[in-house]
């Protein structure tokens, strides 16, 4: 009997939903295809992007998705689910004092953390979970009957658990159950056919679309499926060639003739899709709803802490000049920040701390009493840098993200007290230990680092 592997099934899982997604949203086939387009050009044109930062193999795979549940038990149900796949939960993001539109949610993201499962695909899933407790948000009878709703329904049937449970414990299953997890899995992130209770949807839409999103449904959805390019702006400009319209701009870091630097993002708005609705006086009728969307992203080098405040000041920077100045153009202002501010070689990045690398050896160890350093080895090619892709999110954009797609606004009181949540509550609310993605990182670094100390026998190499 042959076993199917927890990473072919996470391979299998990601098509499986880009499959089920490609059906329900139309306009995501085209994003994957001009997205395959955009990789192959940049690929064949061979410039300093291609396979820098990932083969044409791993790219041409990997997407992330998101989704949206409630709390307590659902988000430890998910963790089961993907632990099947051998994603474990990475990084605590808090959206719930976001700007320019708080979410009532906290999120994490489910990913593979082995640079060889990477390597094999590295399907992400941001898992955002409502905090019904958090009273700028939900009085306490909005909060109780938000709780009530979402205990008493059920995402994810009692077979899919116990065959996630199985197939993490043997790190992966036999065909015929490994096909039957996939079905299974794959179907409850379906947009479901149940009619939506009104009043109760409208109800929870005045206080946060995406607080209807998740609580006001009886089931949960795959909310968008991001395939990964090699050069957003390309892509954003032909996206909108086709008359699909995206959001005013690309989150995260300008272009610019330097290291591309952790993620990029743009999308657009889905079309409305035809859901059922039941009425207070009983009566279906149909009608629709707007909330899911296309996402695309380029991603680029992870950043230690140090390199992540830089990235932060220089935000914060491009912020200042813009609201110094009303006509400026916020790309040219930003990449203008960079240039100042950034440094402008992966080398550069490297020597200042600013980001994260590996090593290889390319030449024997040079001859010479000279005591040697990391630098000098770096500096005459002995030693080559190899950056590590930034697996994660980046908050702002994630907040930007979902406000750009959201209709109306919600209402916060921010005189209300929030529920206090951190890493460590969610570890222990799904009951896994959330990692730490720079601690995932730096370990990467390390070992290159030690290895390397060892085949040149410099214990101290630094
Ligand atoms: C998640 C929004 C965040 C990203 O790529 O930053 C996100 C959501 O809309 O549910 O997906
Ligand atoms: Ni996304």
């Amino acid at each position: 009997m042959t076993m199917v592997t927890s990473t072919r099934l996470r391979t299998r899982f990601a098509a499986a939903l880009s499959g089920l997604y490609g059906r329900e949203v139309p306009a995501y086939t085209t994003l994957v295809e001009v997205s395959r387009q955009v990789n192959e050009d940049v690929l064949s044109a061979g410039g300093p992007a291609a396979g820098r930062l990932g083969g044409a193999h791993r790219v041409t795979a990997e997407r992330h998705g998101a989704i949206r549940v409630g709390s307590p038990t659902e988000p430890a149900q998910v963790a089961r689910i993907f632990g099947a796949f051998g994603m474990t939960p990475a990084g605590f993001y808090d959206l719930r004092d976001a700007r320019p539109e708080p979410i009532p949610v906290i999120a994490t993201a489910f990913r593979p953390a082995d640079p060889a499962e990477l390597a094999q695909n590295p399907f992400r899933v941001f898992t955002s979970m409502l905090v019904p407790q958090d009273r700028r948000f939900f009085d306490a009878d909005l909060e109780q009957r938000l709780v009530r709703f979402i205990d008493q329904r059920e995402l994810f049937c009692p077979e899919l658990l116990s065959l996630a449970d199985r197939a993490e414990a043997e790190s992966g299953l036999e065909e015929t159950d490994a096909t039957r997890l996939l079905d299974l899995a794959t179907a409850a992130f379906a947009l479901s056919a149940d009619p939506v209770d009104r009043a109760w949807y409208h109800e929870l839409e005045r206080v946060s679309a995406v607080a209807a999103d998740i609580g006001g449904v009886s089931t949960t959805h795959i909310n968008h499926l991001t395939p990964r390019v090699l050069d957003i702006d390309d892509l954003y400009r032909r996206m909108q060639a086709r008359g699909i319209e995206m959001i005013d701009q690309i989150q995260g870091p300008p272009r610019w003739n330097g290291p591309d630097v952790l993620l990029r993002q743009t999308s657009f708005r889905a079309l409305a899709e035809a859901r059922r609705f039941r009425e207070p006086d009983g009566s279906i009728s149909s009608g629709d709803l707007r909330v899911r969307f296309g996402e695309v992203e380029a991603r680029g080098i992870a950043l230690t802490s140090r390199g992540r405040t830089l990235y932060d000041e220089l935000l914060a920077e491009v912020d200042r000049r813009l609201a110094d100045d009303p006509v400026a153009v916020p790309q040219q202002v930003a990449a203008q920040v960079w240039s100042e501010g950034m440094p402008h070689t992966e080398t550069a990045l490297h020597s200042q701390g600013l980001g994260f690398f590996t090593y290889s050896l390319t030449a024997s160890r040079p001859a010479g009493g000279a005591p040697l350093d990391l630098a000098m080895l770096i500096n005459t090619c002995a030693v080559t840098l190899h950056p590590i892709v930034y697996e994660d999110f980046l908050p702002q954009s994630a907040a930007g993200i979902f406000a750009s797609n959201l209709s109306g606004n919600g209402s916060v009181d921010q005189d209300r007290g929030g529920a206090p949540r951190d890493m460590a509550w969610l570890s222990a609310a799904i009951d896994r230990e959330v990692r730490d993605p720079n601690l995932i990182y730096q370990a990467q670094t390390d070992a290159s680092l030690r290895a390397l100390r060892e085949t040149l026998r410099i214990p101290d190499l630094a």
